[in-house]
């Protein structure tokens, strides 16, 4: 597998020495949202007052790409930048842009202020627990930095970002990813260079020089400073694995950032794309700091002010502030009533108000930009198959020049089940019974689609002139249901195991075969984090983010409920990152299926269709990476662990 023993031991220090710090550090260093943020903006001000603009960069992609999201950031001085960071195991340093790989101050020994993150080793069960690790900086001016990610080979792969690159000239980000992709080594602060021979690194504690280019080597971070009392020793590779874990466990709270740097830990997990709709559980509020979302749809500080304003205009009266969870491609606020809103008989007040405001409750306002309009076609048909679990979305008519669009949202309830998922293989009576509700009120929501799929029209005709499976498909024009056929085909040519491709093949096969079988509505990203429970019982209360979602054959969501019964992790006695499967796994899949025969008459007897579409499903949503939206990929051993450990383990089972 991909990760080696010593990283994976590496890794875990790392943990150890993050998680130990993050409570050290919640005292003597805030984290961004109370220590620098301005005060809840409420009411109806035209600006807003105290706020900082914090430009948020993930670091890695969120199937392990490396990649800086986005890689140019445009900030004013003053502004904060954070870096998330995804699985698995990525810096950030900031270098010049002549020399892309090396540590500034290897070439200005008088940069003692160069940021560094250290390394930052994660893992996708950390991600999964909506944590994540960032490291933030603040701009002092409007001259370019760069900065780029110092394990292994990332420099050089193009894992290199800059803050105000120059649009244009000689020295721009596509210049500096060029340049970088040249790079005869990749060096952390206090590596010597091989090739450069001669740069004395500033660093007193001086890492190992013989190990640049070793990837996922977990070279934990042996910075500025260390203060383990380590002797250090100079590239013997026997000894850099030891020194670099006594380097992590070793690292200070505050100090290796530089004086500009805040270390903070444990922030709620940057979302994606996909993410979208994802926000609309109740949330603590936050101050209105993220700009991030502006920055990158648009781009003018007027539009922005110009839009908030329009919103607090329309909502006069109400309070108006950011709400605590954003997405990648919108922005939501979370609007609340009055507590003395009366509804008098004042005609022009009661036109303005809608259905959600006159109940009383806070509710949501999300926007989006053009290219991330919600499909409200989709958006109806999931309120009306899940009338309780889907928020109700009411496009808002509001003038933001077409750019944006603006969507007014019924705010659900409950926890992401994300947040609570068990983390252990054995549970406890109490959990155990907690996730057998889970399990029976997934099969119900299952059987919902069910139902639907007889009272639509979406049915095959009788006359239809086409063969019955092509006329199944074609029912299908969303990304995925498009190319259902285009896609299992690839996956047949190109999955990385012989058994996997036969898979893929006999799937396709049996898709041929099918006919007549019902397309229904699919939440587009049936995952942990999207279906939010009730905390004490566990029944589901909601399903956000219908973004993605689409008419597809009935079942191709059931990857979702693999997602339940097991877990994401690094496990000690094996040799990487693998899905574990719950021990109870077994017994709760086969309480799953009884319930759904039970509750959904009739498909019981295409049991054989449902299993298909359900491999389907799995296939599609775990053999081929999301890559940001591009979704075109399939998986490999080297950049898609997790996915492709959750492809293995869902396929094994049934
Ligand atoms: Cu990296």
């Amino acid at each position: 597998m991909y990760f080696s023993r010593a990283t994976l031991v590496s890794a875990l220090a790392g943990f150890a020495s993050a998680q130990s710090a993050s409570g050290a550090e919640s005292a003597a260093s805030p984290t961004l949202s109370t220590a620098v943020a301005g005060p809840v903006s409420t009411g109806t001000q035209n600006a807003m007052p105290g706020m900082v603009n914090t430009h948020v960069v993930q670091v890695g992609g969120p199937n392990g790409s490396l990649a800086f999201y986005p890689s140019n950031v445009v900030a004013a001085p003053g502004d904060l930048v954070q870096f998330q960071f995804h699985p698995k195991n990525h810096s950030v340093v900031q270098s010049t842009f002549d020399n892309p790989c090396v540590p500034i101050q290897n070439i200005m020994p008088n940069k003692t202020d160069a940021f560094y993150s250290g390394f930052m080793p994660t893992n996708a069960s950390f991600a999964a627990t909506s944590q994540v690790l960032t490291y933030t900086i603040r701009v002092s001016d409007e001259k370019p930095v760069w900065f780029y990610c110092s394990q292994g080979q990332h420099c050089q792969a193009g894992m290199v970002g800059a803050i105000n690159a120059p649009a244009e000239g000689n020295k721009t980000m596509a210049a500096f990813v060029a340049l970088a992709a040249q790079a005869t080594e990749n060096l952390s602060p206090g590596q010597a260079g091989g090739s450069t021979g001669g740069n004395t690194p500033v660093s007193p504690s001086a890492g190992g020089g013989s190990n640049a280019g070793s990837d996922n080597s977990g070279t934990g971070n042996p910075t500025a400073t260390t203060s383990s009392g380590l002797t250090e020793s100079t590239g013997a590779a026997s000894s850099l694995h030891s020194q670099s874990m006594a380097g992590a466990v070793a690292q200070p709270v505050t100090g290796d950032a530089g004086p500009d740097g805040l270390r903070s830990l444990w922030l709620p997990r940057w979302t994606d794309c996909v993410a979208s709709l994802r926000l609309t559980y109740s949330g603590t509020p936050a101050p209105m700091t993220t700009t991030e979302f502006w920055n990158r749809f648009a781009s003018r500080k007027e539009d922005r002010e110009r839009y908030i304003q329009v919103l607090r205009d329309t909502y006069e009266e109400h309070r108006v502030e950011e709400f605590g969870d954003q997405g990648y491609c919108s922005y939501t606020l979370l609007i609340t009533p009055p507590d003395d809103l009366d509804l008098r008989n004042d005609d022009e007040n009661r036109e303005k108000k809608t259905v959600l405001q006159e109940r009383g409750d806070a509710f949501l306002v999300q926007l989006r930009p053009a290219p991330h309009a919600l499909n409200l076609d989709i958006v109806r048909a999931a309120s009306k198959t899940y009338p309780s679990l889907a928020p109700t979305i009411r496009p808002l008519d509001l003038c933001f020049s077409g750019r944006l669009h603006a969507y007014e949202m019924k705010r659900l309830h409950g926890t992401p089940f994300s947040r609570l998922q068990p983390r252990e293989r054995t549970l406890s009576t109490a959990t155990r019974a907690k996730l057998e509700c889970l399990i029976l009120s997934f099969a119900d929501l299952i059987a919902q689609t069910w139902h639907s799929a007889s009272t639509t029209s979406r049915h095959i005709r009788a006359d239809s002139p086409m063969e019955s499976t092509s006329d199944m498909l074609s029912q299908c024009p969303g990304k995925v249901g498009s190319s259902i056929i285009h896609r299992l085909q690839k996956l047949a040519a190109g999955l990385p195991y012989g058994w996997l491709r036969e898979r893929a093949e006999t799937t396709l096969h049996a898709v041929h075969c099918m006919s007549d079988y019902p397309v229904v509505l699919n939440h587009g990203d049936l995952i942990p984090s999207n279906i939010l429970i009730d905390e004490e019982t566990w029944k589901i209360t909601g399903l956000v983010d219908w973004a993605e979602a689409e008419y597809l054959p009935f079942g191709t969501c059931l990857y979702g409920l693999e997602h339940l019964l097991g877990y994401s992790a690094f496990e000690a006695e094996e040799e990487g990152l693998t899905f574990v499967y719950l021990d109870v796994a077994v017994r709760l899949r086969e309480l799953f299926w009884m319930r759904l025969w039970r509750v959904a008459p009739g498909l019981e007897d295409r049991e054989k269709d449902v299993r298909v579409m359900r491999d389907v499903g799995v296939l599609l949503w775990h053999g081929i990476a999301w890559d940001d939206g591009a979704i075109d990929r399939v998986v490999n051993e080297v950049d898609d662990v997790e996915e492709l450990a959750r492809l293995c383990a869902f396929l094994t089972v049934s």
